[in-house]
């Protein structure tokens, strides 16, 4: 059995209405060396903290706000090339940093700009793209972007410049394309540690002819595996905190049309899905179509997957989103929709 089922059937259960976040206690990890501080503060695994209604992490607490994360655009710094094609540049940094994931849970995570999930970087097809990485983690690094590109701008150990040790930079240039909904992550080995940690975020590419205006929001699924032993997550989030969107609802107006940019990297476990209650949306898999294959109210991805979803919401109220897998959702992934006039 996994640590996570070992863990739910311990007792952990949420609340029916989805507010009273009453799950019982977490999983605490392995041993204080992997962790730090965290597994000492809480007496080995008995004790642990738990979501009462009303505890939530304070989004002041890990330097990034997953409600501005959500509609948080990075273009680049932006300038002309002779011919007039357009240049972006990004400075990405990679650092070893502990979040406060849930109430007094403190996970040692590896970021991309002190973030779980990376900036989210955007710019238009046929762009040149140069994003200077520096790694200022202890641990040796890489960008991998999806999206066509040479070889020796993959990202990966032993092709082109290959590993990023702590305290080097690289540049990568490449062109972008093709259009559509993309991802980066580290790809340095153990991969699935070095995803786990945070190494990882959304990569847009959009089309020559824009998509039509939208209130246009990005959603990364992941999930955190507290305990280290590499089988299943004990929490699941998007956009970096369990939960977050139960408390801070994500506020859209009725009628207007609402773009989302899905991207499942959750590792250790083999599927994720997002579910919308009271909707339907075009689903556009990786964004590299300009028409939908789906309309539906769920979804399911496997890791590294990624898809639109455009959807109006006819009525006032509050509508709640979550991964299908309902597990998953009593564990962090769910939250609200909060449609006004
Ligand atoms: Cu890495």
């Amino acid at each position: 059995m996994s640590s996570r089922r070992r863990f739910l059937a311990g007792g952990a259960v949420a609340g029916s209405a989805g507010l009273a976040l009453s799950v019982g206690r977490l999983a605490v990890p392995a041993s204080a060396e992997q962790t730090g501080t965290h597994a000492g503060a809480h007496g080995g695994g008995v004790a642990g903290p738990t979501f009462r209604l009303g505890s939530m992490v304070d989004p002041n607490t890990n330097g990034f706000d997953p409600s501005k994360v959500l509609r948080d655009f990075d273009y680049g710094t932006v300038s002309r090339l002779p011919g007039g094609r357009t240049l972006r540049e990004w400075e990405i940094a990679s650092s070893d940093k502990e979040l406060e994931i849930a109430p007094g849970v403190r996970y040692p995570a590896w970021t991309f700009n002190g973030r779980i999930p990376g900036p989210t970087l955007r710019c238009t097809e046929g762009d040149l793209l140069r994003v200077k990485f520096t790694n200022s983690s202890a641990h040796p690094h890489t960008m991998h972007f999806h999206g066509l590109h040479p070889a020796d701008m993959d990202g990966v150990p032993g092709i082109g410049r290959g590993v990023i040790e702590p305290g080097e930079s690289f540049t990568y240039e490449f062109d972008a394309s093709p259009f559509g909904l993309h991802l980066y992550h580290c790809h340095v080995s153990p991969l699935a540690e070095h995803i786990a940690r945070g190494l990882y975020g959304t990569f847009i590419v959009d089309p020559p002819r824009p998509r039509p205006p939208a209130d246009e929001m990005v959603m990364v699924m992941h999930g955190f595996n507290t305990t280290f032993d590499g089988e299943g997550n004990q929490l699941y989030a998007v956009n970096g905190i369990p939960f977050h969107y139960m408390h801070h609802p994500v506020r859209v107006k009725r009628n207007e049309l609402v773009r989302i940019y899905l991207v499942n990297v959750l590792e250790y476990d083999p599927i994720n899905s997002f579910h919308i209650h009271g909707n339907f949306f075009d689903y556009y898999p990786t964004g590299t179509r300009l028409e939908p294959s789906e309309f539906t109210d769920t979804i399911v991805q496997a890791q590294g997957q990624r898809g639109i979803c455009e959807l109006r919401f006819p009525y006032p109220g509050q509508y709640m989103f979550h991964a299908h897998k309902t597990e998953f959702a009593e564990l962090g992934w769910m939250g609200f929709f909060e449609v006004g006039e």
